[in-house]
């Protein structure tokens, strides 16, 4: 078997690691790739300058003209997993340009999951991807975001707070909040985000892009969407959100994290239309359902250790 460092054996994309300085060394990568994994671990984020081509881009949104009404605040102003429904947003999910830099960032195959689309900007309050959904080993997920027009401090663009995605990913328990089923306390952690970073002095950062850019964050980096400053001006976008092989996948904010109940993810691979088996770094993890948490990793193994205790109890002796 390889003889690995410490470092190499550390359970975190190597990006993430705090001896990245050291991993980079033993890597030879272009000057280009260099500088761009050194701007992912620093800063939490890179942005790919025209990376989708727009004849992809228009057909996505002509398919989705109809999907979405004609005014800001009409509903629905979101549509999640539509890829089930159109190619196109299927294909922008899964493009092989993209997946070489995600192969790069996180050197595990990656796995899109989820997408998200939106005609108008969020307005979303600072959040990390983290809340909704985890993994272990932790930080294998990150958020692609396709400008699919260019965005400006009128359609509501995306902001971030820098270096935010150093910090610890903290969930509700961290916070005092029970594990919840709909979003009826999802507030008080926005609240508590938007207070940690002022607490911090962590600066918001409002960020740019032009339609074809993609921008792609890291788990945990703090983000949202700014306030739409300019009436019923559309700002067309797909979010798609990633997950890399070989994990066991999970929502915090549906788990106990204090009982360690962790709420796993029915993953689908997007570009494969496969089920995603959990697994421990390779190694298949069994699952089962439990109702109200639907599935959680099986202990099924423990059970003939605790047959054979209750049965000593009760005849005196161990019985095999
Ligand atoms: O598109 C936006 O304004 C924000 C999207 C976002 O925060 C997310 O998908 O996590």
């Amino acid at each position: 078997m390889k003889n690995l460092s410490i470092a190499e054996k550390m359970n975190l994309p190597w990006v993430e690691s705090p001896f990245f300085y050291d991993l980079l060394k033993k890597r030879s990568l272009s000057q280009e790739n260099e500088a761009l994994v050194t701007h992912y671990h620093e800063e939490g984020f890179i942005v790919l300058r025209n990376a989708v081509n727009h004849p992809l881009i228009d057909s996505v949104i002509s398919d989705l003209q109809a999907e979405f009404p004609q005014n800001l605040g009409e509903q629905p102003a979101r549509h999640q997993d539509i890829w089930k429904k159109y190619q196109s947003v299927k294909e922008l999910a899964s493009q092989p340009q993209i997946f070489d830099v995600l192969r790069l960032l996180y050197e595990r195959e990656p796995i899109p999951f989820q997408t998200l689309n939106f005609k108008f900007g969020t307005q979303q309050r600072a959040h990390s991807d983290t809340i909704h959904f985890s993994c272990i080993p932790a930080r294998y997920m990150c958020g692609v975001w396709v400008a699919l027009e260019d965005t400006n401090a009128n359609n509501g663009p995306l902001f971030y707070y820098p270096r935010s995605h150093r910090s610890k990913e903290f969930n509700y328990f961290d916070i005092g909040i029970e594990p919840e089923k709909d979003y009826a306390e999802y507030w008080k952690y926005e609240d508590f985000m938007e207070e940690l970073m002022q607490a911090q002095g962590t600066p918001k950062v409002e960020i740019h892009m032009n339609k074809g850019d993609v921008l792609i964050w890291s788990s945990n980096l703090i983000h949202g969407g700014t306030p739409i400053r300019g009436g019923n001006v559309t700002r067309w976008s797909q979010v798609s959100h990633y997950y890399f092989e070989d994990c066991v996948y999970y929502s915090p904010r549906l788990s106990d994290m204090f009982a360690n109940n962790l709420n796993l993810r029915h993953v689908i691979n997007i570009a494969t239309g496969e089920v995603v088996q959990h697994s421990e770094n390779g190694k298949p993890i069994e699952t089962i359902n439990t109702g109200d948490f639907k599935y959680a990793i099986s202990h099924n193994f423990s059970i003939p250790v605790l047959t054979k205790e209750i049965i000593k109890r009760i005849i005196g002796k161990k019985p095999f």
